[in-house]
């Protein structure tokens, strides 16, 4: 099954959700008290959605939908974002490599024709990396990247992770680590749509509640440094089919 997180999507979101009903998957659209027309686009289309009238953010959203597909029986989710930034094209390779490693927690990395819009998001994400992977004790590639297939089994083993809004995804790779996932991606197409909306993330406050969480994760391992090596010395887990 596909999440779709959206939080104002109008522009959109009808393009995202046609775009994986064509390939045969299931749709769950999460809308988190959008204001415009996200609500009625969602009615209109063949998918089941969750309505929260008041935003929650997007880790709520995703932790809904995964309490959503298992309830139907599913045996793994993929997230994917509601403005367009994510393609259905990726979902066969991600899928693909499921197949082949069925216990890998998947990502899409944005590894072909990387280059951020701006040096600064360029650092942010290679910051994030950097302690992310110390936190997983795993060299983890592009771990901003909201395009990934959680695999319910997994979910079902861990201690799932309450932290809000954008620190939810990093949080998960750190928990799916410290369970003994391992943590691999397929290689995308970065794509950069110019003249869209502002994002949601608050460089700020969503900076500021990674940073505390990976921090906290960190100290309470004694600064895991074995975690620290093996994310410095190993090559990252390559899964493209
Ligand atoms: N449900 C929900 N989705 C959100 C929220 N914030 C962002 N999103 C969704 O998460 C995805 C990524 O957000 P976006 O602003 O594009 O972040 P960026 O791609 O990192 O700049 C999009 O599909 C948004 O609609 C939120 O508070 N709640
Ligand atoms: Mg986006």
């Amino acid at each position: 099954m596909v999440a779709i997180p959206a939080l104002n999507e109008q522009g959109a979101i009808r393009d995202v959700v046609t775009g994986v009903l064509a390939t045969g998957l299931p749709v769950i659209v999460i809308n988190d008290g959008s204001t415009d027309d996200t609500a009625k686009i969602a009615a209109e289309l063949p998918v089941t959605v969750i309505t929260h009238p008041q935003r929650q953010g997007k880790g709520q959203s995703l932790r809904d939908a995964l309490a959503e597909a298992r309830k139907l029986g599913h045996t793994a989710v993929v997230s994917m974002d509601g403005d367009g930034q994510h393609h259905a094209e990726d979902l066969g390779p991600l899928l693909r490599a499921h197949a082949a490693f069925p216990d890998v927690m998947l990502r899409c990395a944005r590894e072909i024709g990387r280059g951020a819009p701006s040096w600064i998001r360029r650092f942010a994400n290679h910051f994030a990396d950097f302690w992310i992977s110390w936190a997983c004790g795993q060299k983890v590639l592009d771990s901003q990247c909201g395009h990934r297939l959680y695999p319910l089994a997994m979910v079902a083993a861990m201690n799932l992770p309450q932290s809000e809004g954008f620190a939810f995804e990093s949080e998960m790779l750190i928990e799916a680590a410290r369970i003994g996932t391992p943590i691999g991606s397929i290689a995308i197409k970065a794509r950069y749509h110019a003249g869209r909306r502002a994002s949601h993330f608050q460089p700020i406050l969503d900076a500021l509640r990674i940073t505390r969480m990976i921090s906290w994760r960190i100290i309470k391992r004694g600064f895991y440094l074995p975690g620290l090596y093996r994310s410095l010395t190993r090559s990252p887990l390559r899964c493209s089919p």
